[in-house]
């Protein structure tokens, strides 16, 4: 095992991560930039280095600073968490080059996910189902046309190193495809450096359904089952919830069977997720994220497990030590991201918290790295808490979000605790009867 994990991230995760360290027994460093020497994730740690400046790029993105903290600390293993450097294969590799453990997948399991056309030529070969479309990358337009021809409109043209929402432009008929060609291909250019471009068939009203998997490094892969991340606002995840109202655990099992079966093939190591849509009854895969992902809490209360905790060890070389028929699926899990936002603009409220209560009591979790005292910055992610509940059922799992949320006392920053307040209320959310565009409409309507 592991003698200190250092943790290259800030906020509520490098919290998570610490907390699953402490119980396995391993010392932890905090890294941090100058906005966030007061912050919780600097207090809890064992040590701390500063590592720069406010703006992320010169401190959390900051590779020579964090390789020279884990140096001088002795740390051996390193932990991503979500955003920052988790996804960078070339981190991954720099980590391991210094003779440290990137606490995550292989750099190259991680860059060939990042390229999307690879990700679902590898998914396709595997049995995984996609959405109808171009068969890998679409080199012209004339290629464009036909695929288009063959698919049906409307059609979607997608960027390679997108993702995410970014690169992204729908044609409805052949007259709209040049256009969203162009558009796609010079934005995933000046934003990407890659104007690799593949098509899809748009689905109209799909939901946002990522499978969680964990892979040790023996060949063992399983699945703690699905999330269902319909309800977002400009590609921005407000609530998850395990399961999803939409699925039954037979067709859970089905996906998930085909997943890990595919993900052991393809030698894949550490916690990972499959996205996909589901609309009409079909599932189909069209990315996945090689990271630990902020809504995994959800998962961790349906199934039991600590997910971080089996990251480590598995980074450590552990077998997971239980099969798939051991993972049981309990209850229902919501989690509402509470943000320092305006809950009817969306804009960014940094500022000073002068008070601070959350909530307790059964099936409630609170992951946060907030205190009476604090000073939101506004250099980061403006997620400040994450409220998680579990229950028998996912009526009673609402009920208990109701009271969670209305104990809940965040003072000094507006936050979107009202706007989850309003959503748990709503009938249609309460009949789980939603799609990707449920949320966009609900805020619209005020
Ligand atoms: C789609 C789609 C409809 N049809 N692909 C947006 C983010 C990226 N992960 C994929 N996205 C979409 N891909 C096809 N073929 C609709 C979306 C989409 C979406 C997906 C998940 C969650 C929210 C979304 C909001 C708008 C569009």
């Amino acid at each position: 095992m592991f003698h200190k994990v250092l943790i290259a991230n800030r906020g509520e995760i490098a919290l998570r991560i610490q907390r699953a360290c402490r119980e396995l027994g391993i010392p932890t460093v905090a890294v941090h930039s100058t906005a966030d020497a007061e912050a919780m994730h600097v207090r809890l740690a064992d040590e701390s280095v500063c590592i720069g400046p406010p703006p992320a790029r010169e401190s959390y993105l900051n590779v020579p600073a964090i390789l020279s903290a884990a140096a001088i600390t002795g740390a051996d293993a390193i932990h991503p968490g979500y955003g920052f450097l988790s996804e960078n294969a070339a981190f991954a590799e720099m980590v391991e080059a210094h003779g440290l453990t990137f606490i995550g997948p292989s750099a190259d399991h991680i860059r060939m996910m990042g390229d999307k056309i690879a990700a679902k030529t590898a998914m396709a070969s595997l049995g995984v189902p996609l959405v109808p479309g171009s068969d890998g990358e679409v080199k012209d337009l004339d290629e464009a046309i036909a695929v288009a021809a063959r698919i049906g409109y409307p059609v979607l043209v997608k960027a390679a190193a997108g993702g995410g929402g970014r690169g992204m432009k729908v044609a409805s008929s052949a007259d709209g495809l040049e256009e969203a060609w162009r558009v796609a291909r010079t934005e995933a250019r000046t934003a990407f450096g890659n104007d690799a471009v593949y098509i899809e068939k748009y689905l109209d009203k799909p939901r946002h359904i990522e499978l969680q998997i964990m892979a040790d490094s023996h060949g063992n892969v399983v699945h703690f089952g699905e999330r269902d991340c319909s309800l977002q606002r400009r590609h921005q995840k407000l609530l998850e919830e395990a399961g999803s109202p939409a699925l039954t655990p037979a067709q859970r099992d089905a996906i998930g069977a085909t997943s890990t079966a595919g993900l052991a093939k393809l030698g894949y190591r550490n916690a990972g997720t499959l996205e996909f849509l589901y609309q009409d009854g079909q599932f189909a895969f069209i990315e996945m994220n090689t990271r630990l992902q902020v809504e995994h809490p959800v998962t961790e209360l349906l199934c039991g497990i600590d997910l971080v905790r089996e990251q480590i060890r598995i980074a450590a070389g552990q077998p997971l030590g239980y099969t798939q028929a051991d993972i049981k699926f309990s209850g229902h899990a919501i989690e509402c991201r509470i943000n320092a936002e305006d809950p009817e603009t969306f804009m960014p409220t940094p500022g000073r918290v002068t008070h601070f209560h959350a909530p307790g009591g059964l099936g409630v979790r609170v992951d946060s790295a907030l205190y009476a005292g604090y000073m939101v910055p506004p250099f980061y992610d403006s997620m400040v808490a994450k409220l998680i509940v579990h229950a028998p059922d996912r009526a009673q799992a609402i009920a208990r979000m109701r009271r969670a949320l209305a104990e809940f006392a965040v003072v000094g920053i507006k936050t979107t605790l009202p706007l989850h307040q309003r959503i748990m209320e709503d009938p249609e959310f309460q009949s789980g009867d939603y799609t990707i565009h449920w949320l966009e409409r609900f805020v619209a309507r005020g």
